[in-house]
């Protein structure tokens, strides 16, 4: 679904007199707005193919009607999330759920929406219909040699697919594990995986990037053989300078302080990309901002600190992604919401004087450190944001546009009442 540039100018007449009362009562409190806005302007979060149709548990999962029935449907909703909010520049693609037929005209179509190909996924967690070997013990970390093997061309056939789309990583998440205790040999199913990793890393193009995303457990239970940031950090740093860790926010155990992982990853130049999304309990997958909007403050105030001290440019350096299940809500306007909290967060992160904050952290000045923090975070930065997507060409409410369209109802006569995206 395209919306017409006169569309989108006519939608924003109405509200502009109310943003620039907003924008004109927060501008003269930021030092460096064009700076911040600009950066605002550059910050792109990539949407990935499993996110546009309804999300599950495994009690069930509700559909939502009107949900992409193909790659070609998905590219079209994430070209539509992008141009409301002009911060969704980007489609991450899944790899066996959403292999590109047509490549020349896949690649046109994304084009067309001014759409990249972020990041492709492997997967080794489920078994396929027509996979020789299962992956119900495992996949690189596997006892049996031909299993691993199957799991490492799988990943090479995935980078090819990326090389056709113009990707330039590759995410590899892996299930791994065991559900009880005696099950595995960790030092073996360390090896077998760093071996199998290391296969993969061979057939990564010279400028492309290899992200190790590890997760605390979940399917399995006992151990995960790439469980935590440690686990990953030995990975990413026995491959080679192309592996990364990659840090999904909801991959820790509870209460796990993941701005310091942040941190110590970008110091050591092996943070590699962003998973977001948010939880309450464990791996919940929820929108973005909706729990605990002040630790993706933090995150940010680690990462713009952190990407700062080592010259990074922050739009470009890192990937940057939403990793979430949309279980109850509709997708487009979720993802609408998780990037809003993104791009709000980043912004007051941005509000930060580094300086001022190193001068009181000089003089272990503990109040004035938690006062420079809080009072970004207190400020309403959403005229910021709002009027860095107006400068995009996109809109200044975008969920409210969502709802004056009638796009889900629109989506709905297009693709059915019963459609059911691919995906988890
Ligand atoms: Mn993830």
């Amino acid at each position: 679904m395209l919306i017409e540039k006169f569309k989108i100018e006519e939608l924003n007449n109405e509200l502009l007199s109310d943003h620039r009362r907003k924008l004109n009562a927060v501008a003269p409190l930021v030092r460096n707005v064009e700076d911040v806005l600009q950066k605002l302007i550059d910050f792109q979060i990539a949407i990935p193919s499993w996110a546009l149709g309804a999300g599950g548990t495994r009690f069930g999962r509700f559909s939502i009607g009107g949900e992409p029935r193909n790659l070609e449907d998905k590219i079209e909703d994430v070209g539509l999330l992008h141009a409301l909010n002009r911060s969704s520049g980007a489609i991450s693609l899944h790899i066996p759920w959403d292999i590109p037929g047509n490549i020349n005209s896949i690649r046109a179509l994304a084009a067309q929406y001014g759409l990249r190909f972020d990041a492709v996924n492997s997967n080794t967690f489920q078994d396929q219909p027509d996979q020789q070997h299962s992956y119900k013990f495992g996949s690189l970390q596997h006892v049996d040699k031909a299993v691993r093997q199957q799991a490492i061309d799988h990943n090479i056939e995935v980078i090819r697919h990326g090389i056709e789309l113009g990707s330039e990583s590759l995410t590899v998440w892996l299930s791994d594990g065991s559900c009880f205790p005696g099950q595995l040999n960790f030092r073996k199913a360390f090896q077998n995986t760093l071996e199998g990793l290391h296969e993969i890393y061979k057939a990564l193009p010279e400028n492309w990037k290899m992200f190790v995303e590890y997760k605390a457990y979940e399917p399995n239970f006992y151990s995960m053989s790439v469980g935590d940031w440690g686990q990953s950090y030995l990975y990413a740093s026995k491959l080679g300078p192309k592996a990364y860790t990659l840090v999904d926010l909801g991959h820790h155990l509870p209460n796990a302080n993941i701005e310091q992982i942040v941190s110590l990853l970008l110091m050591e130049g092996k943070l590699g990309g962003f998973h977001f999304n948010d939880s309450k309990y464990g791996d919940d997958d929820l929108t973005v901002g909706s729990i605990n909007p002040y630790q993706l403050f933090l995150i940010f105030n680690e990462l713009v600190e952190g990407m700062d001290a080592k010259g990074m440019t922050h739009a470009t350096d890192l990937g940057w992604m939403i990793d979430a299940s949309h279980n109850v809500k509709d997708p487009l306007e979720d993802l609408l919401q998780s990037v809003e909290a993104i791009k709000i967060a980043y912004a007051q992160a941005l509000l930060i004087d580094a300086n001022e904050l190193a001068d009181a952290r000089n003089n272990n000045d503990v109040v004035r450190c938690q006062e420079i923090l809080q009072d970004a975070y207190r400020t309403d930065v959403r005229p910021l944001v709002a009027e860095a997507r107006l400068r995009a060409g996109g809109v200044l409410r975008p969920l409210q546009v969502t709802r004056q369209l009638k796009i889900r109802e629109q989506l709905i006569k297009q693709r059915g009442l019963k459609t059911v995206a691919t995906g988890l």
